[in-house]
Parts: C-alpha cells; sequence; structure tokens
C-alpha cells in the first residue's frame, strides 16, 4: 500500500536502543553478584566468556554520556537478577541494588527514560540447580525478584519488561546457552517451564500495576511474520503453524490470557502440554500488559514438512528455524539477501511484522531490538564505517515510518545495540553496537569507547525525530 503523505514519528517517540545485562556488564562476580547460568555454561570454541564483556559495569557513566550525546530518548537495558538477589530467592545484594540505582539516576539526569527488562537469558545459577524453570518454585522466586525491582527502582522507571524472548529460550535454548533438562521428554519439559514463565510474567504483571501506579508493563518475545515458501495451500498452512507455535502461543496468553488454539493442539498431538493447576487460567487471564515490546531481526519463511522425512538440518537459532518433521521445514527466502553471519535482512518484512502484530492484538508497540550484526573494522585512522549497518537501519526505520502511516501505535524504537557486546553465541566479533569497543574476543586491549560512522548518523536520526534519515 502507498501513500501520498507519511505520518511524522509521534513528538515523544522513544528513541534510544538496547543491551542486555550479561552480555554488556562484565563484573561477573563483582560487589556481591552472584553466577548466573550464563556465567557457568560452556561457551562455544573460539568464543570469549562473559566475565568482562564491554565492562559496561565500570564504564557506566561514560557509556551514558555517549548515549545522551547521541541524543537518546530511552535506554532499554536488563537488570541481572543474580546481582540485586545473588541464589535467586534470598538476600538481598545492597551493592547491586546501589549500581542499578545509580545508572538509573544517572539516565535521568541526561533525560533518558529507563526501560528495563527485568530478566535477559540469565537465570540465577543457584536456581538452575534447584531445576531453574522446570521447578515450580522458580515462578515464586521470580515473583519475589519482581517486587524488589518494583520497590527499588519503581519510583523511577515507568517502562518494564517481563522476559526476553521466552519464545527463543524455549525455541532455541541451545543457541542462546539455557542449562539444557536432563528431563527424558525434552519438549514436554520446555512446555511445562514456558508455562511457569507465562504464570511469572502474569503474576508480575499484576504487582506492577498495584505497587507502581504510573508504570506500564510488557512481555518482550522475538515476533516475526512467517512467509510460506510457495503459494501451496500445505505451505502456507505450514507457515499459519509455525506463526502460531513461534510466535501467537506466547502474545495470545501474554494479552488474551489464553492458549493459542494452533499452538495448543499442536502440542496436545505431540503429547507435551504443559501440566496446569486450579487456578493457571485465573492467573493468566486476570493480568494485562499495557504494551507489547518485541525483537525483530527478519522474517522466517517455511515450507510443509511431510511426516516421514528425514532432510532437516539441525541447529537453528534466533533468526534461523530449522523445522520439525511434519510440522514445517524451514527454508531461505531467495528474495532476502543475508548478513555476514547469515541472518536474512527484510525491512519490509519489519512493517508486514508491525501491521501483523498490531492487527491482533491493539496494544502500543515498543521495538526492543533490531540490527546488524557484522564484523566492523577499527581504521588506522580510527574510524569505523560502518555503512552496512546503517543501510540497515535507515531501511527499517522508513518501514516503521510506513507502519505508522498505516495506523499503528509505535511508542519506540530501540535497536541492538547501544554499544557493542558479546553476541549470545558468537561472540564480541559479531558487533551491532553505534559505539566500538575496542578489544578482541580473546585481547581486551583498552576497551576504549569510540564513536562509529552510524553514531554520527542515528545522533541526527533522533534530532530530526526520524525525519532525516
Ligand atoms: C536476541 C537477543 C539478544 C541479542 C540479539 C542478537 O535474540 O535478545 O540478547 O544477542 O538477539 O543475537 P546474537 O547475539 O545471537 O547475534
Amino acid at each position: 500500500m502507498f501513500h501520498k503523505e507519511l505520518k511524522a514519528f509521534p513528538k515523544n517517540f522513544l528513541w534510544g536502543a538496547s543491551t542486555s545485562a550479561y552480555q554488556v556488564e562484565g563484573a561477573y562476580n563483582e560487589d556481591g553478584k552472584g553466577l548466573s547460568v550464563q556465567d557457568t555454561k560452556d561457551v562455544i570454541e573460539g568464543t570469549p566468556d562473559f566475565k568482562v564483556a564491554s565492562d559496561h559495569y565500570h564504564h557506566y557513566k561514560e557509556d551514558i554520556a555517549l548515549f545522551a550525546e547521541m541524543g537518546f530518548k530511552a535506554y532499554r537495558f536488563s537488570i541481572s537478577w543474580s546481582r540485586v538477589i545473588p541464589d535467586g530467592d534470598g538476600e538481598v545484594n545492597l551493592k547491586g541494588i546501589e549500581f542499578y540505582n545509580n545508572l538509573i539516576d544517572e539516565l535521568i539526569a541526561h533525560d533518558i527514560e529507563p526501560i528495563v527488562t527485568m530478566y535477559h537469558f540469565d537465570l540465577p545459577y543457584a536456581l538452575q540447580l534447584k531445576g531453574g524453570w522446570s521447578n515450580r518454585e522458580t515462578i515464586d522466586a521470580f515473583v519475589r525478584y519482581s517486587k524488589v525491582l518494583f520497590e527499588n527502582f519503581g519510583d523511577r522507571v515507568r517502562y518494564w519488561l517481563t522476559i526476553n524472548e521466552e519464545n527463543m529460550m524455549i525455541l532455541h535454548g541451545a543457541a542462546i546457552g539455557i542449562g539444557d533438562s536432563q528431563n527424558d521428554n525434552i519438549q514436554k519439559d520446555l512446555y511445562q517451564q514456558n508455562h511457569h514463565m507465562l504464570l511469572a510474567q502474569a503474576k508480575a504483571m499484576q504487582i506492577c500495576h498495584t505497587i507502581c501506579m504510573n508504570a506500564k508493563i510488557g512481555p518482550a518475545p522475538n515476533i516475526t511474520s512467517i512467509y510460506p515458501k510457495t503459494s501451496k495451500p500445505e505451505d502456507v498452512l505450514a507457515a499459519q503453524t509455525f506463526s502460531a507455535i513461534r510466535n501467537w502461543l506466547y502474545l495470545d496468553v501474554a494479552v488474551y490470557g489464553k492458549y493459542n488454539d494452533i499452538a495448543w493442539s499442536y502440542m496436545v498431538e505431540k503429547g507435551i502440554e504443559p501440566n496446569m493447576e486450579d487456578g493457571d487460567f485465573r492467573i493468566l487471564r486476570e493480568a494485562k500488559p499495557d504494551f507489547i515490546a518485541f525483537n525483530y531481526y527478519c522474517t522466517g519463511t517455511v515450507a510443509e514438512s511431510k511426516i516421514g522425512e528425514t532432510d532437516l538440518k539441525t541447529g537453528g537459532d534466533q533468526q534461523i528455524s530449522v523445522g520439525e518433521y511434519g510440522v514445517y521445514k524451514g527454508t531461505q527466502n531467495e528474495n532476502l539477501q543475508k548478513t555476514e553471519f547469515g541472518w536474512e535482512i527484510d525491512p519490509i518484512g519489519f512493517r508486514i511484522t508491525l501491521r501483523e502484530i498490531y492487527d491482533r492484538y491493539h496494544l502500543p508497540l515498543i521495538v526492543t531490538e533490531n540490527g546488524l550484526g557484522a564484523y566492523d573494522k577499527l581504521e588506522e585512522d580510527g574510524t569505523i564505517n560502518d555503512d552496512y549497518r546503517i543501510d540497515y537501519l535507515k531501511k527499517h526505520i522508513e518501514q516503521a515510518r510506513l507502519a505508522i502511516t498505516d495506523g499503528v501505535d509505535l511508542l519506540g524504537y530501540c535497536p541492538w545495540s547501544a554499544i557493542d557486546l558479546i553476541s549470545t553465541h558468537q561472540g564480541f566479533k559479531k558487533r551491532y553496537g553505534f559505539i566500538y569497543v575496542n578489544r578482541d574476543e580473546f585481547d581486551l586491549k583498552d576497551l576504549n569507547r569510540i564513536r562509529k560512522k552510524s553514531f554520527y548518523w542515528y545522533k541526527d536520526v533522533i534530532a530530526s525525530n526520524g525525519e532525516k534519515i
């Protein structure tokens, strides 16, 4: 659909960028922080551990000054659960509270709105030892943790995100480095974990509305439209099924408090539906998000998978779907180019996804991740000329504006990532930031912060409220 005239980005649009605690902070065992599952996992060969990351813990003032120089209106970051409660459900670590108080105050002093993710892939290791999300008691631990956050930071934080990419933790836990299930029936256990997370999220949303009267809260899954490989009805059906399993299962529960019917029948068919307790549906139904935050990198394309087929590859990650026998088969989209790390690039798919989510739920949306992972090069003259990143972001911002013109209520855009940090499974070399951090995979160098070309470009985008891209 073409528009003769485009709507402007809203006046108070939340331009910013994102990070997550374990990928940026470092200081993995400082000032009383407990270990998380990210600190204890076996890292993939050739990639670094998360002990130092971008050392944001010690550089946060300098980093926020740079965010302010870019003109950020918002900064989306996550709180490390095990920094605040080292063993997940015991003593509160005052030093951890102090760090996030300082961080939030520093943002506010620079007129930057904090958007806080409560949990981003880094479950406290002590909870993992007790069964992690397979253990229903982890719901209570999360509820208690959420109260600690609301009570300590709720006077200043107005935007809360519950759980980052719960759907990717269930579908691609191995790539993200989430503890493997010891259970014989892994898929059944995963959907049980999922149910517990959905309950934990629902309870946290309710508590947030009781404790922080002026705050808004929402889920933060990775959502993307799913294309059928061809117009063959079988492929369209497979795309619908995959979208239900990947996307709508998570948002239908968060928004409507009910399981998506197609996703539910998929689970029943496989005998992997979660066990429920009395009252679970009431908890899910009573919680209401104020907005939907979502991460978008590229669309997915699938074909039908016939029962008995054996050509599905194993692996996959957040944006590369492999498939499931008899359900769907991930395929490449020949119309799209790819990043150096193999993720397809689909700016129009961004508009399609924005429209699709808004059409289903009619809640305001915030984009909490979008971006290009690339091998950036620090030139001899000290510059980083990341024109490819500018090109990627520019095309996505154009599509966001078109989606707004289509009628989508979009509150903000926070691409990944504010500053270079460690990728979930592909090391430091896969950079996303506007700010270069001078370190390699294993040589920490001086960790200096250097403005990339995209830094100056994004500054102009924000200053012109998206007019000058
Ligand atoms: C999302 C995660 C982020 C981030 C991003 C890029 O799925 O929420 O934590 O890392 O993807 O992915 P990667 O680091 O694998 O390149």
